[in-house]
């Protein structure tokens, strides 16, 4: 088995993606310095998404849980190269699930702030254009779709995301699942993802997590969504 077969892994993939693709507007501006992951500026002050997500919250979020995944991908990167240059499999395999976690939560929580817009900024309301078509297509109405994604939001056990992805092969845009940072990968496009950790939302709402997957539409930028279709 040959090295380069872990730098083709899905998550190295995804990267690669990030780093080439003009289509994704939040996939682009992922940064990266010779090789290395780096912290996305967010598009917005921290408390501008007040009163859906508290500026405490977005400061914590975006300032240390995702400052760690990228801190702890590059660490894991450089290892998993070291490794490749001595031809330690075993090591590289062993790399993978960190790499996974670590650079799906760089990759989920860069698409998450682009999916987020100050409602004064056009943050909220309901799609448009092609992204509503679809979504009609799909689940009938807005408000049937809102009520399918908060249901499925609140049916994730432990951590995980919701994500509006779309089927490559159809042309379908679906809602799904993943645990814990598992990347939307493969023939899914991620389209709008919504962050059910604890940590997105205890420090404003504590055990009232449906609250806060209520309030956060009122935030949800749709132009990203749109450009991401
Ligand atoms: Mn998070």
């Amino acid at each position: 088995m040959s090295a380069t077969l872990f730098r083709t892994s899905a998550i190295a993939r995804s990267a690669l993606r990030a780093r080439t693709s003009t289509k994704t507007a939040a996939m682009a501006s992922m940064s990266f310095v010779r090789g290395k992951a780096t912290l996305p500026d967010l598009p917005y002050d921290y408390g501008a998404l007040e009163p859906s997500i508290s500026g405490k919250i977005m400061e914590l979020h975006h300032k240390n849980h995702h400052q760690t995944y990228v801190n702890s991908y590059n660490a894991a990167s450089e290892q998993m190269q070291a490794a490749e240059q001595k031809g330690d499999i075993q090591t590289q395999t062993s790399l993978l699930p960190l790499i996974n976690f670590h650079g799906g939560g760089h990759i989920n929580h860069s698409l998450f702030w682009e999916n987020l817009a100050p409602s004064k900024n056009g943050g909220g309301g309901e799609p448009s254009g092609k992204v509503k078509t679809a979504i009609e297509s799909s689940y009938g109405d807005f408000n049937s779709f809102k009520t399918k994604f908060n249901a499925a939001l609140a049916g994730i056990q432990g951590s995980g995301w919701a994500w509006l992805v779309k089927d490559n092969e159809t042309g379908q845009v679906h809602i799904r699942t993943y645990a814990n940072q598992d990347p939307v990968v493969g023939k899914y496009t991620p389209l709008l993802g919504i962050d059910a950790w604890e940590h997105a939302y205890y420090l404003q709402y504590q055990n009232r997590k449906a609250e806060y997957f209520s309030a956060i539409w009122d935030v949800i930028n749709w132009k990203t969504v749109e450009q991401r279709l």
